[in-house]
């Protein structure tokens, strides 16, 4: 363990960074699709993976040398924590053979101390949570994890990729780390993870028993599930033909607070031997979860499904400007901000978070009339949009770029060479003006032009709906309105693709 002071957001904090050696348990596969994700709940992965096994018991090692860590940040004042904690785990590919890990302690960077944080972990230590930043390897197949299988053979290939000890064993370190430095355990404890590491957060809310401490008591009191890998695991059992998970009332009442983040604009496709209730889709499979959990009786009352548009798996949470070359991604840190808020405040007060948005209607319709009246939630970037936010390099990529409405020249090409039909009528042609975009998508009449009037008008209305719906807080909605006075109504192309 190594410990030093960090600043972030004008405010102090201690700063420990973390490496364990040890081994963790779960289960694989000698052969198959995902057959080296070591896993806590392989009646989840092998089913959904096609994969008919044999599932075999084994045990792996990890190292700090080769990254096996975590950050613990919390604040140096007392007063200023807020007595609960925040475990974040990252998705696929981590690896230090790859270089995406680092040993233990060189994930601090003394010059800057907090240039490993992203724009999420900044805002849970804002907020006053004791932020615990998970760090795995979570490649497989590349030689780094030495394991066993239960029938003794050797195993190099595992990875950590859906292995929920590693995260409740790293957790129950920073908990224990945080009882010896402010004398009291964290209140209240919540998941926050990304793609693979979203996974692991259903993990625990699907496997019957898995969010649990050494003790039997509850580990996580809510999960935020931010985009889960390919749109799964989904809450399916099946056995003999049933479908028996969540068939009891002792399944449900153990099932704590989950809020998914379904970020609309993933195209990626995972195609593969997988049963009927399964999409090749990762976007039909995010929308499957909700309306399985609501066929259930989960949701509405334990899950929110909130879907966004013109986000693809990337929310920008790792681009300080939000932009690295052609590549431009929305700012998700500006809701998550409120995420955040909700999945607490239903946990902790028990309020009542805002009704899921999706543009299915198996989800954004609540009353089921056939209408949908709470859909996918939209940025005014994209409510009101000078252009057209679309994946980049290609249709399945994890990031998007942005095509504005320059009304010169063509339409752009990705990095396929494939059209952006920014337009919507299924033609490589030309870009249109602010004022021609306006009228086709009917955010103003046939004759009218986009003023500035018009323009900080739709921002304002925009703003002040997520505001009011609850995913904005005042300051962003307020910052929306004012840059609306200001932004550029006749963009011009910044470089040859965009
Ligand atoms: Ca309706
Ligand atoms: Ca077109």
């Amino acid at each position: 363990m190594q410990e030093s002071d960090v600043t972030v957001d004008g405010k102090p904090f201690k700063r420990l960074d973390v490496g364990l050696n040890g081994r963790v348990e779960g289960y694989a596969t000698k052969q198959g699709e995902y057959k080296d994700y070591l896993t806590q709940s392989p009646d989840l992965v092998f089913p959904q993976s096609g994969n008919p096994g044999p599932v075999l018991f084994a045990i792996a090692s990890y190292e700090r040398d080769k990254g096996a860590a975590m950050t613990i940040v919390y604040p140096r004042d007392r007063a200023a924590w807020n007595g609960k904690m925040f475990v974040t785990v990252h998705g696929r590919g981590a690896s230090f053979k790859q270089g995406t890990l680092k040993t233990w302690n060189k994930n601090l960077d003394p010059a800057h101390p907090a240039a490993d944080l992203n724009k999420y972990d900044a805002l849970m230590l804002s907020k006053g949570y004791v932020l615990v930043k998970t760090r795995r390897t979570s490649a497989e197949g590349l030689g780094e994890i030495k394991g066993t299988f239960e029938d003794g053979t050797p195993v190099d290939s595992l990875a950590f990729n859906d292995t929920t000890h590693y995260i409740t064993d790293f957790g129950d370190v920073a908990r224990q780390i945080v009882a010896d430095r402010f004398g009291q355990r964290p209140r209240l404890t919540y998941f926050y993870g990304h793609s693979a590491g979203a996974r692991i957060g259903r993990d625990l809310n699907y496997t019957p028993g898995l969010n649990t401490d050494r003790s039997g008591r509850r580990y996580f009191d809510g999960i935020l599930a931010d985009d889960a890998a390919a749109g799964t695991w989904l809450p399916v059992l099946m056995k003999d033909g049933k479908d028996v998970l969540f068939a009891t009332d002792a399944e449900k009442v153990a099932f704590v607070p989950q809020i998914d983040i379904s970020h609309q604009m993933y195209n990626n496709i995972w195609d593969h031997k997988m049963p009927p209730y399964m999409s090749l889709s990762y976007l039909a499979n995010k929308r499957s979860n909700a309306r399985i959990l609501r066929q259930k009786g989960l949701a509405p009352a334990k899950e929110r499904m909130y879907e966004i548009r013109g986000i693809s798996h990337s929310g920008g949470e790792n681009l300080p400007n939000g932009r690295r070359g052609d590549i431009e991604i929305l700012d998700l840190s500006r809701m998550m901000d409120r995420f955040i808020d909700i999945l607490d405040a239903w946990v902790d007060k028990g309020a009542n978070p805002p009704p899921s948005r999706s543009d299915d209607r198996a989800v954004g319709d609540a009353d089921g009339d056939g209408v949908i009246e709470n859909p996918a939630l939209a940025f005014p970037e994209i409510a009101c949009p000078l252009g057209v936010y679309f994946p980049y390099p290609e249709s399945t990529s994890g990031t998007t770029s942005f095509a504005a409405f320059t009304g010169a020249g063509l339409e752009p090409l990705d990095g396929r060479k494939v059209f952006v039909d920014m337009n919507r009528n299924g033609v490589w042609d030309y870009r249109e003006t602010p004022t021609e975009a306006w009228r086709r998508l009917g955010l103003l009449q046939k004759n009218d032009d986009l003023t500035r009037d018009r323009y900080a008008v739709c921002v304002r209305r925009a703003a002040d709906e997520l505001r009011k719906g609850g995913f904005f807080p005042d300051r962003t909605a307020a910052w929306y309105v004012d840059q609306a006075n200001s932004t550029d109504l006749q963009p011009r192309p910044k470089s040859p693709t965009q």
